[in-house]
C-alpha cells in the first residue's frame, strides 16, 4: 500500500498534506506547482481531470482509490487512515463525522472563495495588481459566516473545549482553519471575532502544520 498527495504546501493541497502529517501517515509527495503547467499534462489529467492540486492516489490492494477535491482529500485520509479512538484526528464517532462534513462543507460554500480574495488582495499578489475594494467587499461579506464560527468557538469555550467539532483537534480543525487562515490578513476582522482568532493561533501553530508547509512552496 501507497499513499501519494500530489501538490505544493503553498496551495489548497496543505489540506490533505497537514491531515497526513496529523495522521503520522508514510506517504509520498509530488511536489507538483500550481503554475507552469504541471497540473495540465495528460499524466496528471488522468489524475485529476479538473487540473487542480491537491490529489490523493492511494494505492491498495484491491486497486487505487483516487481522490480530488482538498476537502475530501483530507476526510478521506481521516476516514480511512485514522484510528477513530478518540484519541487522533478522525472522527470517532457520528456525532464527530456530522461536525467533520458539515464544517468543510460550509467551509468551501459559505466562505473558501471570499477567504481567497483577502489574502490574494491584501498579502499574496504584487501590491500593484491588488484590489483593496475587492478585499473589502469579501471582508463584508464573511462577516456573517465568521460570526457563526465565532459562536460555534464560544459555544465550545463554555464547555471547556478549545476545538471546533470534537473536544480535541481533529480532521474539522484542519478542514476550516486551513481557509480561515486567508483571512489573517484582514486584521479587523480577527479583532472582531476573538474566539476565531485564538482557535485559528492554536491550530496553525501545530507541529504537524509547520511540517506540512515546509512541503513545497
Ligand atoms: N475546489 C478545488 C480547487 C482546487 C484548485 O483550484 N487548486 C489550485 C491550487 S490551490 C490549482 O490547482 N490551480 C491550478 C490550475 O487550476 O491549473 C479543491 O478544493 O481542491
Amino acid at each position: 500500500m501507497s499513499i501519494r498527495i500530489y501538490g505544493i504546501a503553498a496551495s489548497r493541497a496543505i489540506r490533505p498534506l497537514w491531515t497526513a502529517t496529523e495522521l503520522g501517515l508514510d506517504f509520498e509527495h509530488v511536489n507538483m506547482p500550481y503554475v507552469g503547467g504541471a497540473t495540465r499534462t495528460p499524466e496528471f489529467l488522468a489524475i485529476n481531470p479538473n487540473g487542480h492540486i491537491p490529489a490523493v492516489v492511494d494505492v491498495r490492494p484491491e486497486g487505487e482509490v483516487v481522490v480530488w477535491e482538498s476537502m475530501a482529500c483530507a476526510l478521506y485520509l481521516a476516514r480511512v487512515y485514522g484510528r477513530a479512538d478518540g484519541v487522533d484526528i478522525s472522527p470517532a464517532n457520528a456525532q464527530e463525522e456530522g461536525q467533520a462534513l458539515r464544517w468543510s462543507f460550509w467551509t468551501m460554500t459559505e466562505i473558501e472563495r471570499d477567504a481567497l480574495t483577502v489574502l490574494m488582495h491584501r498579502m499574496a499578489m504584487p501590491a500593484e495588481q491588488r484590489k483593496p475594494e475587492l478585499a473589502d467587499a469579501a471582508e463584508g461579506r464573511l462577516k456573517a459566516p465568521l460570526r457563526v464560527l465565532e459562536q460555534a468557538l464560544q459555544r465550545q469555550h463554555a464547555q471547556g473545549q478549545a476545538h471546533l467539532g470534537a473536544d480535541r483537534f481533529t480532521v474539522t480543525d484542519v478542514c476550516v482553519a486551513s481557509v480561515v487562515n486567508w483571512v489573517r490578513p484582514a486584521e479587523s476582522l480577527m479583532h472582531a471575532y476573538p474566539a476565531v482568532s485564538e482557535w485559528l493561533h492554536q491550530c496553525v501553530n501545530r507541529a504537524a502544520h509547520h511540517s506540512a508547509r515546509k512541503l513545497g512552496r
